[in-house]
């Protein structure tokens, strides 16, 4: 089977009738940034697939705004923590918590390669986009950027970025639990149970106060400033801003958010280090981390060239870009998870906006390097920038779309 089959041959056996899950086992559920990159691998072969896919990610929106980060729409043993742990309070059976906020990007892509139906899709979307956009700038912006309450939130879950403000963390009042990951997955290539320990302290903590965004912004230890959220949220407003227009709805409330997250951009520049970084608001520390997310400010449409050199430096280092985090830290390690490997979707926003700002040999290179590893190694969930070799899950729905929707 050619490659291009391969990748359909995976989306259609991770489909579930409706959405798609990661990859069996590992991950049996409706991942929000997952489902909306299978829409765009759908959108290769068959649109109305991409746009249901999203369609019934959004029947899990809670009444304040907030798109869960996993929809757990039939309950699966194979994975840990589930819906009784979470208690989440949405129409389906959830997690209390959102994932980074692309979906307004991808509808505007569906919108403009679906001539026939795209406009209804989208507009019936649209207000649903609006109140999640609306849910994130009330409760989770600090001085324009975009806070989160969980690692998990930002789908980069054991980056460096979360080692200080876990250090100031001590779970207590957890129950035993018994973790399902490394029953799919080796160790080593997973989180340690020290942040373990942590995630679920703060679910627990989530779950006590019924996932009150008011009670929890002033309980929780973990309030988090991020450039995943931060950059993809100001870049889904500019999508959302355009489909404002082409509907003949108003701009006036985008405008504001874009303009705060713009400015909200800024305050996650770290001087020191000369990158954007998250920020410990209840520290007041920046985490001292360049990661793959510091270089979405493209995609953002911010920050001019500034990045360029440290995207140059690590292109020196290491085969494949763009590890998770810098291979020259003594904190990366690059076959676990979040603290070193590539990861083929990161690699595809972050090379939208390098073609954007004219960067087309960067982007260029960094696109050969992903399409390099895939097809050498098969649909892994993230790969090892040593040496391009697999990592994690197998049969993985988002590496798949990548591939059809971009990299081959
Ligand atoms: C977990 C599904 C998700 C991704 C995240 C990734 C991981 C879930 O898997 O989180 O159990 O650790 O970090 O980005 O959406 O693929």
């Amino acid at each position: 089977m050619d490659l291009d089959a391969q990748a359909r041959a995976i989306l259609a056996n991770n489909d579930r009738g409706g959405y798609t899950v990661p990859t069996g086992g590992l991950y049996p559920y409706q991942w929000n940034w997952d489902s909306v990159f299978a829409a765009f691998g759908f959108a290769e072969h068959d649109i109305p697939r991409a746009w249901q896919e999203l369609e019934t990610l959004f029947k899990g929106q809670w009444p304040n705004g907030m798109v869960p980060h996993i929809l757990f729409h039939k309950v699966d043993p194979s994975y840990f923590p589930g819906p009784d742990v979470w208690g989440g309070v949405g129409p389906v059976p959830s997690s209390g918590i959102s994932q980074p906020p692309i979906a307004a990007t991808f509808v505007r892509i569906l919108l403009e390669a679906d001539q026939k139906n795209g406009q209804a899709h989208a507009r019936a979307l649209f207000p649903k986009l609006m109140d999640w956009h609306r849910w994130f700038y009330n409760w989770r912006t600090e001085n324009g950027a975009i806070v989160v309450t969980h690692p998990w939130e930002t789908g980069r879950d054991n980056s460096p970025d979360w080692d200080g403000p876990f250090a100031a963390i001590t779970p207590q009042g957890i129950d035993e639990y018994d973790r399902r990951d490394t029953h799919h997955v080796v160790d080593e290539e997973r989180p340690r149970k020290y942040d373990y320990d942590r995630y679920l302290y703060l679910v627990k903590l989530g779950r006590e106060c019924h996932w009150d965004e008011a009670k929890l912004r002033e309980i929780t230890p973990f309030r988090v400033a991020d450039p995943t959220m931060t950059f993809t949220l100001l870049r889904a407003n500019r999508d959302l801003r355009v489909m404002a227009q082409a509907f003949g709805e108003p701009t006036d409330e985008i405008d504001t958010w874009i303009a705060a997250q713009e400015a909200g951009a800024e305050t996650l520049w770290n001087p020191e280090i000369g990158s954007y970084d998250c920020y410990d608001t209840r520290a007041g520390k920046f985490a001292g981390c360049i990661s793959n997310a510091s270089f979405l400010n493209w995609y953002a449409g911010v920050g001019g060239d500034r990045m360029l050199a440290h995207l140059q430096r690590i292109a020196q280092l290491v085969p494949y870009s763009v590890p998770s985090h810098d291979p020259a830290s003594p904190n990366y390690e690059p076959k676990r998870y979040w603290r070193g490997p590539v990861w083929a979707m990161m690699n595809m926003l972050i090379c939208i906006g390098l073609y954007e700002a004219g960067h087309v040999t960067e982007a260029t290179r960094i696109r050969d390097e992903t399409a390099q590893m895939i097809a050498e190694n098969g649909f892994a969930e993230y790969f090892d920038p040593r040496d391009g070799s697999p990592a994690g899950g197998r049969s993985f729905t988002w590496t798949a779309a990548v591939w059809l929707g971009w990299a081959s």
